[in-house]
């Protein structure tokens, strides 16, 4: 089957669903007003357009309705169909002008990386590309062992390490190699997810370093994976890789499962990254080169879209009953996925700054715990120093205070016993003179008797 057929083939769904869906609503309009472009951007945004590129879309949809004078409602498709030719711009291939050339392959867990190098390893092969593959998903042993098996297939060359190892060791290693070997391309595949999203985060940015600092000045390209089912939850997977990994090409898979290829537009009208690879299979065949023209003619192809419709009876419109059931179911089915997703994240999110926190707040409680036992232990040195101190002090305050104390008590005593002896000799004199009488002094009181009287 031809790529062009393949395409054709990948985006049935979006072509039975966004096209058929903006033709029914434009089939409902016999002229164009400020109604119409309302309903179209509704239209667009539900077909996983994304709100900014539908605003886009019919802001220079207006424009040219205005500038060229069109008045009939059939035109604008055709007008869509220049402008979302216009927003994808020029196609740019893969960057392989060394040797050897390092593709890194990123992207969330289920997205198609390992499919899509599967893939790859049997197109450069094809090409007579000698091809070396790096597994650098060393978080489960299986992803090694999937690898593995399209290796071999392709009959490509694996360095593989044990499950657990450094994946950044593994891509120096497979570099080495390469080098050693004389290989054309590396491929690096790497782990959707690990425990938290800031480990994965790190470990890409280290492996990212690694390919820069082993493969300098070598050709480089970080292809993003992106499973297009998930419509516009793609655009944010593709912003939060964009931080840690210059992001080259995007590679948009599962185009055939999913009614919203018309993320192919918004991705590159939103983050003005390149598509450069879509995945329509899960076969070996099924990577193709994304062609602007080639994707754009398939989505607006307007007699395949006739040729899939059927004149409406009552059969037909159970058949589209059951179509648009299933249109629900699947929308219902994605949103679910979605919301699960997100609250896996968010959990994760959650867990993972959790875990941070606890980190900091046990660091912090240990520094203060170093601090405070320090601080602890220098009072206390300085308490006892200073409690030794004043014991001295007291001591030697004690013991003046008891020489002080002892001399003035031998002082006293000295004086006491002076005092005493004196009193005593005194005491005794005064005895002794009271003892013997005194006769002048009896006449003396005689006459004083009558000196009185007189
Ligand atoms: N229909 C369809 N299925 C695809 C396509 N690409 C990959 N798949 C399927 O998607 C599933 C996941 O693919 P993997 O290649 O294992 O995804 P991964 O990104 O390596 O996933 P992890 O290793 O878990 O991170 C597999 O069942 C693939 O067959 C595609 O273009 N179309
Ligand atoms: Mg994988």
């Amino acid at each position: 089957m031809g790529i062009i057929q393949k395409i054709r083939d990948g985006l049935k769904k979006t072509r039975d669903s966004l096209m058929k869906g903006l033709r029914r609503m434009l089939g409902t309009f016999t002229k164009i007003d400020e109604d119409l472009f309302e309903q179209l951007e509704e239209t667009m945004i539900m077909g996983d357009m994304g709100a900014d590129t539908a605003i886009e879309i019919c802001d220079q949809l207006r424009d040219l309705v205005k500038e060229r004078g069109i008045t009939d409602p059939n035109d604008i498709m055709g007008l869509i169909q220049e402008i979302t030719t216009g927003m994808l711009g020029e196609d740019e291939g893969l960057d392989l002008s060394t040797k050897p050339s390092v593709i890194l392959v990123i992207g969330v867990n289920g997205a198609g990386k390992t499919t899509t190098i599967g893939k790859l390893c049997h197109q450069f092969k094809d090409e007579g590309k000698r091809v070396l593959v790096a597994a650098a998903d060393t978080f489960r042993a299986a992803a090694i062992d999937q690898l593995q098996v399209w290796t071999d297939r392709s009959q490509t060359e694996l360095v593989r390490h044990a499950e657990g190892s450094d994946p950044a060791a593994v891509v120096f290693d497979a570099i080495t190699a390469a080098k050693a070997r004389g290989c054309d391309v590396v491929i690096c595949d790497t782990a959707g997810r690990l425990h938290n999203k800031k480990n994965l985060m790190q470990e890409l940015a280290k492996i990212n370093r690694i390919i820069d600092r082993e493969a300098e000045g070598c050709a480089k390209e970080c292809l993003l994976v992106l499973d297009a089912t998930t419509g516009q939850n793609a655009v944010n997977q593709a912003r939060l890789f964009q931080e840690v990994a210059p992001i080259t090409g995007i590679v948009l898979t599962k185009l055939d499962g999913t009614a919203k290829g018309g993320i192919v537009i918004s991705i590159k009208n939103e983050l003005n990254i390149p598509v450069k690879l879509i995945g329509v299979g899960e076969g070996i065949d099924d990577l193709q080169p994304f062609e602007a023209k080639s994707f754009i003619d398939a989505l607006f192809d307007r007699d395949l879209t006739a040729s899939e419709e059927k004149p409406a009876d009552a059969e037909n419109i159970a058949e589209d009953i059951e179509d648009v059931t299933e249109d629900v179911n699947e929308t219902v089915e994605d949103v679910t996925e979605d919301v699960a997703e997100t609250v896996e994240d968010v959990t994760e999110n959650v867990a993972g700054t959790v875990e941070d926190v606890t980190d900091d707040v046990a660091e912090t409680v240990e520094d203060v715990t170093e601090n405070v036992t320090e601080t602890v232990e220098n009072v206390t040195e300085n308490v006892t120093e200073t409690v030794e101190d004043a014991a001295e002090n007291v001591a030697e305050t004690v013991e003046d205070t008891a020489e002080n104390v002892s001399e003035t008590v031998e002082d006293v005593t000295e004086n006491v016993t002076e005092k005493v002896d004196n009193a005593a000799e005194e005491a005794a004199e005064t005895v002794e003179e009271t003892a013997e009488p005194e006769p002048e002094k009896k006449k003396k009181g005689f006459f004083s008797f009558f000196k009185r009287k007189k």
